[in-house]
């Protein structure tokens, strides 16, 4: 078990929030407010579970996900930061960067008249990151638990010198039956199909229906997309803003298989929608210049 500090001890909100251990003997938030229940890990700043009150969970876990420092967690919302997928010319480099592996700081907790809870975690350049990416910056996100799960990450260039960086949400849904999703808002967006060797493609005017292993990275869109999931009777709205490349991932059955921490029978009951800026839309910052890129997840 790992111990609690008194300095996290002290953030707490009384009834609401309480800092526990989760999976792994890792840390996390627990969030009980009357609006909504939530999980963040500190571990990756990762949001592992929402489930507004008065309705089913939203995010996808895997049974086989590690909960282990040195991994990532396989569900809920990781942290994408410096790099989206294989980081180019660096084989050696994590995949989707480090972020997601690293212990983030909580710098405050608060509960608001309308009883959302914000927490703010923050994640700043040290030697280990230094050796990975030599850069300086500080990372701050905001996730504010209500009705909606509302995300921001914020990039600060806290260096001398700009740097370009690639971000994601990459949050993983949970959905009834995977076949019978539709995801509208990308109709007519060009795509990278990451499954046919990054062949440019255009999206039709229909909505995107899962038939095989999906894995395409629409650029330069800003577009509100929404999931029909007619198995659990409800629609997804996923906003975003500071945003232009959204990423639409499920593994299907051969990657499922070759994926050690993701059950091979658990593809149909997810779907990825992703707010990232990726490959054209990466971002450059100038040094004391910030980016903040959101989403906004709501249930119908
Ligand atoms: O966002 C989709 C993607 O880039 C896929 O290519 C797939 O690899 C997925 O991310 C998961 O990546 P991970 O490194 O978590 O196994």
């Amino acid at each position: 078990m790992k111990p609690v500090s008194a300095a996290l001890r002290r953030l707490e909100i009384p009834g609401v929030t309480v800092f526990e251990n989760g999976s792994g003997d890792l840390l996390r938030l627990a969030i009980h407010s009357p609006l909504a229940e939530a999980h963040i890990y500190l571990h990756g700043a990762h949001v592992s579970h929402f489930q507004p009150r008065d309705a089913a969970p939203v995010l996808f876990m895997s049974r086989q996900s590690a909960f282990a420092p040195d991994k990532p967690i396989r569900g809920g919302v990781p942290v994408i930061f410096p790099w989206f997928g294989a980081r180019a010319g660096h084989p050696e480099s994590p995949a989707h960067g480090f972020a997601r592996l690293s212990e983030w700081q909580v710098e405050s907790l608060t509960i608001d008249g309308d009883e959302i809870v914000t927490a703010v975690f923050q994640l700043k350049s040290n030697t280990r990151t230094r050796e990975l990416w030599p850069h300086d910056f500080t990372l701050r996100y905001r996730v504010a638990v209500g009705r909606t799960l509302r995300m921001t990450l914020e990039v600060e260039n806290t260096g001398t010198e700009p740097f370009s960086f690639e971000n994601a949400l990459h949050t993983y849904f949970t959905v009834g039956d995977v076949r019978e999703t539709a995801t509208t808002g990308l109709e007519g967006a060009e795509y990278l199909d990451k499954t046919d060797g990054m062949q440019r493609k255009k999206q039709g005017p229909e909505p995107i229906r899962i038939t095989s292993e999906t894995d395409r990275v629409f650029e330069g869109t800003r577009k509100t997309c929404v999931l029909d999931d007619p198995k659990q009777k409800r629609r997804v709205t996923v906003e975003k803003s500071g945003s232009q490349t959204t990423v639409v991932w499920n593994p299907w059955v051969a990657k499922s298989a070759a994926m050690t921490d993701f059950g091979h029978d658990e593809w149909p009951g997810m779907l990825c929608i992703e707010t990232a800026n990726a490959g054209a839309n990466a971002i450059t910052l100038a040094p004391g210049k910030s980016h903040a890129m959101r989403t906004v997840i709501s249930v119908g």
